[in-house]
């Protein structure tokens, strides 16, 4: 049985701010197409923004990879987030104790929390990463999402742990939305249902590794298709990084049309999950 409520009335049932706003974006916009931004050049990252922005329900970045990093580059997304009415999410992947993380996420040079609507944590130090997340991200509204599995060769991510992670999640339902992960998990429509699931609860699965053009890279990285990730995986969103922006930074025509073919299919292969 694969999830085959509308984002729109999925929105309607989420407490969580942050889960509400990407849910409702992604049916205004008819998008569940996320674009990774990973370039290191501030120049670069705005006008690759600027340019999908616009099919895009959400743009993820690693904001430690750039090299001319200043304040105002912030200011900037931002505005590009209005402009172009998208949620922000900073792949940060937060793995360590929870005070640790806690001044990980809210301070230092980058300020995390004041600026993305969602991260993302390991769930390997157990539940107290979330609760020191949760410390600084809740009252703002913010989300979390757990990182459940991984795209990678040989990911350790799986099995039990994935199990786990799901179960952490569920104790923590006000913070963490839902998880990073290659299928549905927790709660109604799981792909395959099981003993464990929960009847009421409607997590986010948001999944990288999506690539129409090859199977992956020299690094390990494994690609499948928006239909196998939205149709057959029960996914919600597809995060897709070089297969839109190329490895050398194409022209902005071809970044906007392999944007537009990205949005197209992820969105045809939901029509096709809903029926309708
Ligand atoms: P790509 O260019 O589409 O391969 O980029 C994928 C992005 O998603 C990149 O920013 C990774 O850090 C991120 N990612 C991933 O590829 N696989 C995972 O399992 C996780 C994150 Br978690």
């Amino acid at each position: 049985s694969r999830h085959q409520q509308t984002y729109g009335q999925r929105a309607l049932r989420q407490a969580n701010p942050t889960a509400k706003l990407l849910l409702e974006t992604i049916e205004r916009k008819k998008s569940n197409l996320a674009v990774s931004v990973d370039v290191t050049k501030s120049k670069d990252f705005l006008s690759i923004i600027e340019v999908v922005g616009p099919f895009v329900c959400l743009i993820k970045t690693h904001i430690d990879i750039i090299e001319d990093f200043e304040p105002s580059l912030i200011e900037q997304l931002q505005d590009l987030s209005k402009k172009h009415d998208f949620v922000i999410f900073e792949d940060r992947k937060f793995a360590d104790i929870g005070n640790t993380v806690s001044l990980q996420y809210s301070g230092g040079v980058y300020k995390i929390a004041s600026w993305s609507h969602i991260t993302n944590a390991h769930p390997v130090p157990g539940p107290s990463v979330i609760q020191g997340l949760s410390s600084v991200g809740l009252p703002l509204g913010r989300g979390l999402l757990l990182l459940a599995e991984m795209s990678t060769k040989g990911t350790l991510a799986r099995d039990s742990y994935t199990e786990d992670a799901v179960r952490m999640a569920r104790s923590h339902r006000n913070f963490v939305i839902g998880f990073i992960a290659q299928r549905r998990m927790g709660g109604i429509g799981l792909v395959d249902e099981g003993a464990d699931s929960v009847a009421d609860e409607d997590f986010l699965i948001l999944t990288p590794g999506v690539g129409l053009d090859v199977a992956g890279d020299a690094m390990g990285q494994q690609y499948r298709s928006p239909r196998q990730v939205i149709f057959d995986s029960g996914c919600d969103v597809i995060i897709v990084g070089r297969g839109i922006y190329g490895n050398d930074l194409s022209l902005v025509d071809v970044i906007a049309a392999r944007a537009e073919r990205y949005m197209a299919e992820g969105w045809a292969a939901y029509m096709e999950r809903v029926g309708s």
